[in-house]
């Protein structure tokens, strides 16, 4: 069964739109095998969006996902990374379609709600940054 890192985003919590972004994602059968709050240190922040380093928006990245708490979640499920994406939708909200996550909440391409691992090798590599193993349940 495969696994995707989520991240409900700052911008999420603080809008109270966690409940609602959670239940998405479980109504479509996608099973929650690891959740916690957490306020990111800046660290984190630069370790989890590593690839994006040399970007632009980087720092304001990192800024603004580490502004607020966030929520990391591991979804279980037959292509998990996959339904999660298409369910995200595009990540700027203004092209993402009606009906996606970010189509219907997201603010701007950087308020837009909430992370999906891209791949399954990344989502292997994002669990590690936030779960260890006695974090994540089978049931
Ligand atoms: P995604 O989150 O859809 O995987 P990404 O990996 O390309 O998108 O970028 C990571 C995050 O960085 C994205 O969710 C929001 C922010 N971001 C991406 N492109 C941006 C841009 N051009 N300006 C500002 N923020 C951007
Ligand atoms: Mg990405």
């Amino acid at each position: 069964m495969e696994r995707s890192l989520v991240l409900i985003k700052s911008d999420a919590i603080q809008r109270g739109l966690a409940g609602t972004i959670i239940t998405r994602l479980e109504s479509q059968g996608l099973k929650l095998v690891a959740l916690k709050m957490l306020h990111l240190d800046k660290a984190v922040a630069r370790r989890h969006y590593a690839i994006h380093r040399d970007k632009p928006f980087f720092e304001g990245l990192v800024d603004y996902i580490t502004s607020a708490p966030i929520i990391a979640i591991i979804f279980e499920g037959e292509r998990a990374v996959e339904v999660i994406r298409g369910m995200m939708g595009l990540t700027d909200p203004a092209k993402a379609k009606a009906g996606t996550i970010r189509g219907d909440f997201g603010l701007d391409i950087g308020r837009n709600t909430i992370h999906g691992s891209d791949s399954v090798e990344t989502a292997g590599e994002e669990i590690k940054i936030f779960f260890s193993e006695d974090e994540i349940f089978s049931y």
